[in-house]
């Protein structure tokens, strides 16, 4: 099919896609409708070509297995890209090019590059079709890989385009990077190795990428599109595009609330979006694992979608105890990455069972057994799966409006000194405690502080400019509009341990306990104490019903210590030292004034 062969009557889109057809050679184009008949289609075609194996319908319907060439097998952040006119507008934390030298050099790759190939155009919808929160992208691509993949993680197909008639989308090409020569004989998971870019054009809202063919260095609408991208729209048109969770939370006899959280990884998001709550008659749902825009309405209410429609999570450490809901959501059609694969033909992964299989297929097709000293699925194997299979699913994840935020908690892996749970005094306050989010590397004992890495709203290697422009734009949110309503701002931190190296919380579906705690501070309902850091619970604030927790658990897990916060305070003057010029001076004062209340002279 060429690009006349298509519905579209948008003449942009038709030229665009006849301007890269030259560029690339592909064999054929294909325009994606999106169809069930066409994900059957390209699952077969990928079964076929060795891409897919089938796992067993009985006990995994309609799922496949993927195996992904070994060197491609996580994002990179060191061939990511942010290209602006000025470095200075990409910012500390991004790996700066100048747009028209990194085209020409990317160009010199893309010539050609699909020959022996198809090259597919992807429509595609970041929010619920129809609302004013979402944002059409096209996907041009020539990995059949990428375009089931993205008929799962986003809307995706003929709706799109009658949805963008001729309006305005977000171009993002892509390539393996793997021309096929005349007869030359295609591999399993085409990429390449030498040559790898994924670069982001802001200024013009553009995203090329090349080389890599696995997640968010290929699904563009993840990563590339809906953070790094979105987030530039959001600063230019007074709205957030961030890394967060979304959850609702309903009391026994209560309303329900919405909250949003930003947390690093290996910190369990995925879970926490998910949670089963412990606590009699609370329920908690899912409206997404792991990206949140939140617009203004007009009323002044923050109102947050997510722009996905699956979860691409990581696979190791996910089981019936640690998230439930996730291991129900993948009873099939279900798309798994660089897992292993059992005797009965399904899937296996790192504590995904109390006891492991005897034998195995390993994640690059090796036999396996519990002897061979290497994990049998890969750290970052993923899942991919329909956010509708979700048991915990919102019956609004969908809503158009969006669901209004009540309140934003940021996270991060602290074996020592950030309490269990703190409220911000006010909106620049809270701003001031994402910007020092930060995770601890080596194992601290309480009282000393371990390798502290700083991961700012946990945006790190998702801001799509300047981090200190990005923290100004969170400090301007809060001043929009008298009117608006903001959420409140809280600070949590389930890996707190204490001086044997053991958890002091148990975090999980026990966190549904700090839930209710926030809830009681939004509505008034409880007492906080007034510390350095901010707004802690009272010693018994926190409802520790029918928990076995020491009596002493508790007030370790609240305690603000001066001392110990008086080592951490070089780290942050380091963190906030490496933002550069464009550091708000908000944030000196904030640091300041936390420094004055822990006894530090400034
Ligand atoms: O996801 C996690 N969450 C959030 C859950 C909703 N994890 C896993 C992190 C790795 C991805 C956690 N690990 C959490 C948590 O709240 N807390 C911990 C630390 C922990 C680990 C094991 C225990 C307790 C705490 N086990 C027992 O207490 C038996
Ligand atoms: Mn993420």
């Amino acid at each position: 099919m060429s690009s006349e062969n298509t519905s579209t009557q948008n003449q942009s889109l038709k030229e665009w896609v006849a301007h890269w057809e030259k560029i690339f050679e592909p064999d054929q184009t294909h325009w994606c409708d999106g169809s069930e008949e066409e994900y059957e289609k390209f699952t077969k075609e990928l079964v076929d070509s060795g891409t897919f194996i089938r796992l067993n319908d009985n006990l995994r319907p309609n799922s496949f297995l993927a195996r992904s060439d070994p060197d491609d097998v996580a994002r990179v952040e060191s061939d990511t890209y942010i290209a602006s006119t000025k470095e200075i507008d990409a910012g500390s934390t991004n790996n700066w090019r100048e747009p028209n030298a990194l085209k020409e050099e990317m160009l010199t790759h893309y010539q050609g590059c699909m020959k022996g190939r198809t090259l597919y155009v992807i429509p595609f919808c970041m929010g619920p079709l129809g609302s004013t929160i979402s944002h059409i992208g096209i996907q041009l691509s020539d990995s059949p890989y990428v375009a089931a993949s993205m008929k799962i993680m986003t809307r995706m197909g003929i709706e799109v385009l009658d949805e963008l008639g001729e309006g305005d989308f977000v171009p993002c090409v892509h390539s393996v990077g793997f021309p096929l020569g005349e007869g030359q004989k295609d591999v399993p998971w085409p990429c390449n190795k030498d040559v790898r870019y994924i670069s982001h054009f802001p200024e013009t809202r553009e995203i090329w990428s090349y080389g890599s063919g696995y997640g968010g260095n290929a699904l563009l609408g993840k990563k590339c599109f809906a953070l790094r991208i979105a987030s530039t729209m959001a600063r230019d048109d007074g709205w957030l595009a961030e890394h967060m969770l979304i959850l609702g939370v309903t009391p026994p006899d209560g309303e329900k609330r919405y909250i949003a959280a930003a947390f690093p990884s290996a910190c369990g998001k995925t879970n926490m979006a998910m949670l089963v709550p412990t606590i009699p008659g609370w329920k908690v749902e899912t409206i997404g694992d792991d990206i949140a825009w939140m617009k203004f309405s007009s009323d002044g209410q923050l109102r947050a979608i997510n722009p996905e429609a699956g979860f691409f999570g990581v696979a190791p450490g996910t089981s019936k105890s640690t998230n439930a809901n996730a291991m129900k959501t993948l009873w099939g059609n279900a798309i798994f990455t660089n897992v292993a694969l059992d005797e009965n033909g399904d899937v296996w992964w790192e504590r995904m069972t109390v006891d492991r299989p005897d034998s195995l297929v390993d994640w690059q097709g090796r036999d396996w057994n519990a002897e061979s000293g290497e994990p049998a699925a890969h750290p970052n194997a993923r899942f991919t799966v329909p956010a509708s299979q979700c048991p915990s699913i919102a019956p609004e994840w969908e809503d158009p409006e969006g669901v209004p935020i009540s309140a934003i908690m940021f996270g991060g892996r602290r074996a020592s000194n950030v309490p269990l749970v703190t409220q911000a005094r006010n909106w620049e306050h809270g701003v001031f405690l994402g910007s020092i989010m930060s995770s601890e590397k080596t194992a601290a004992a309480a009282g000393k502080i371990g390798e502290v890495r700083f991961d700012p709203f946990a945006m790190l290697p998702f801001m799509g400019y300047n981090v200190g422009d990005y923290i100004k734009h969170w400090i301007e949110i809060g001043k929009v509009d008298k009117s608006n309503k903001l959420p409140e701002l809280f600070w949590v931190n389930w890996f707190r341990k204490d001086e044997n190296g053991d958890f002091l919380w148990p975090g999980f579906g026990e966190n549904s306990r700090v839930l209710k705690w926030i809830l009681d501070r939004i509505d008034g309902n409880t007492q906080a104490i007034d510390t350095p850091l901010g707004l802690l619970p009272e010693i018994d604030g926190i409802d520790t019903k029918g928990l076995d927790l020491d009596s002493s658990a508790m007030a370790k897990l609240l305690e603000v210590n001066s001392e110990s916060w008086s080592e951490e305070i070089p780290l942050i003057e380091e963190h906030l030292g490496s933002i550069g010029e464009r550091l708000p001076v908000e944030m000196t004062s904030q640091l300041n004034d936390l420094k004055s209340r822990i006894g530090l002279g400034t």
